[in-house]
């Protein structure tokens, strides 16, 4: 018997659709070919969904991301610090724009992905519920976190999603600038006075760890990975990249004179690589959960702030349902 829809059109089995069949060969071949998939082609529900968590959640870390830093905007040590730490959150927030804008050609929202931000339903880095007590967390947070964030984000940057990819390119510039800046504070700390150089060893103590865990749990517990590399979302593993990152921190402490907090790190020959430390993946699942140092401050600030600019959003709607009207108006009257 042929089964209907609740319209009573004949329910079609995406298994057996022809023109799904098409759309659906298309897609792998642009895959394959390493082509970019664009708003409007066909693609697999289970990709759409995939990119939609994770440019959320990308989105998500950049606007939870302002806040650690934000806690020494008015502390910072000197004028040109202070703008240079502005110029730096401010550019967070417009990370956080461009993904969000570009999770909407998939279909889903800004509002809809803030809501589940707010709901306690959406993820975002597990780096931000960490606090920042010392000034010299400004500079491990730029030269870690965002030295990191590059790592992970110059290969998404040929993310198989157009838009993703597009916009992965200028904020991977802003990274750059971001990560110069925390490694020119703390070497400006470590090349200080005993305390200063102290208060850098210490804040790199405290966000060595959790900057590796950024890169996501290890590969065989990553449960995203493999279906992400097919579809070339993801360049690299989990694993590889926090490999290329220890790689890259190793010389660069050096060169601060800082170390880093990490017995296991030493040279291997064979593998032509550093060997490091095992990681705390307790305590990586203890802040996913929502259990981490600032899991409950982060989020009750992120929801006291958007119902503060509340006004803001209802002002923005009724300007442009003016502008709206206006245009409508000119339009009626030319066509008259
Ligand atoms: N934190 O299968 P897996 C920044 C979750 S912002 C929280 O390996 P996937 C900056 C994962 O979502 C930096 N959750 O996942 C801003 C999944 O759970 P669900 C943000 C994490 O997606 C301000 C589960 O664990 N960057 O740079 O294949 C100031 C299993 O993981 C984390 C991005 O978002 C984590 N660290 O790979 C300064 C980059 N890791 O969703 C700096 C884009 C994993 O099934 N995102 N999970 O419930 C990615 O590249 C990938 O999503 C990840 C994870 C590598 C993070």
């Amino acid at each position: 018997m042929e089964s209907t829809t609740p319209t009573g059109a004949p329910a079609v089995d995406p298994a057996h659709d022809a023109s799904s069949d098409a759309a659906s060969a298309e897609f792998d071949a642009v895959i394959a070919a390493d082509g970019r998939i664009e708003p409007r082609d066909a693609m697999p529900d289970a990709y759409r969904k995939t990119l939609v968590r994770q440019m959320s959640q990308h989105a998500n870390s950049e606007i939870i991301g302002m806040q650690p830093e934000g806690n020494w905007i008015t502390r910072a040590p000197s004028l040109m610090r202070k703008a240079i730490l502005m110029a730096k959150v401010q550019d967070e927030a417009g990370h956080g724009l461009y993904l969000y804008s570009a999770a909407e050609t998939l279909g889903t929202s800004r509002a809809e992905m803030t809501d589940a931000l707010l709901a306690g339903t959406a993820r975002y880095s597990s780096i931000f519920n960490y606090p920042t007590p010392t000034w010299a967390d400004m500079g491990a947070i730029g030269w870690l976190v965002d030295g990191a964030a590059i790592v992970n984000q110059v290969p998404l940057c040929r993310c198989s999603y157009g838009p993703y990819a597009r916009a992965m390119v200028r904020i991977c510039k802003e990274e750059s600038f971001h990560q110069r800046q925390g490694f020119e504070i703390l070497l400006t700390l470590s090349r200080g006075t005993a305390a200063q150089h102290e208060m850098a060893q210490d804040a790199v103590n405290r966000w060595y760890a959790p900057s590796l865990m950024m890169f996501g749990p290890p590969d065989a517990d990553s449960s995203h990975s493999a279906q992400s590399m097919a579809w070339k979302i993801k360049r690299f593993s989990n694993d590889e990249l926090r490999q290329r990152f220890v790689d890259m921190l190793v010389p660069q402490a050096e060169a601060l004179g800082l170390t880093l907090p990490d017995e296991g790190l030493r040279w291997n020959e064979q593998r032509g690589h550093y060997d490091y430390g095992e990681l705390d993946w307790a305590e990586f699942k203890a802040v996913l959960r929502g259990e981490g140092q600032c899991n409950a401050q982060r989020l009750t600030h992120r929801r006291r702030a958007h119902e503060d600019g509340a006004w803001v959003r209802a002002a923005a709607s009724a300007y442009a349902a003016k502008q709206a009207a206006k245009d409508d108006a000119r339009q009626e009257v030319s066509a008259a």
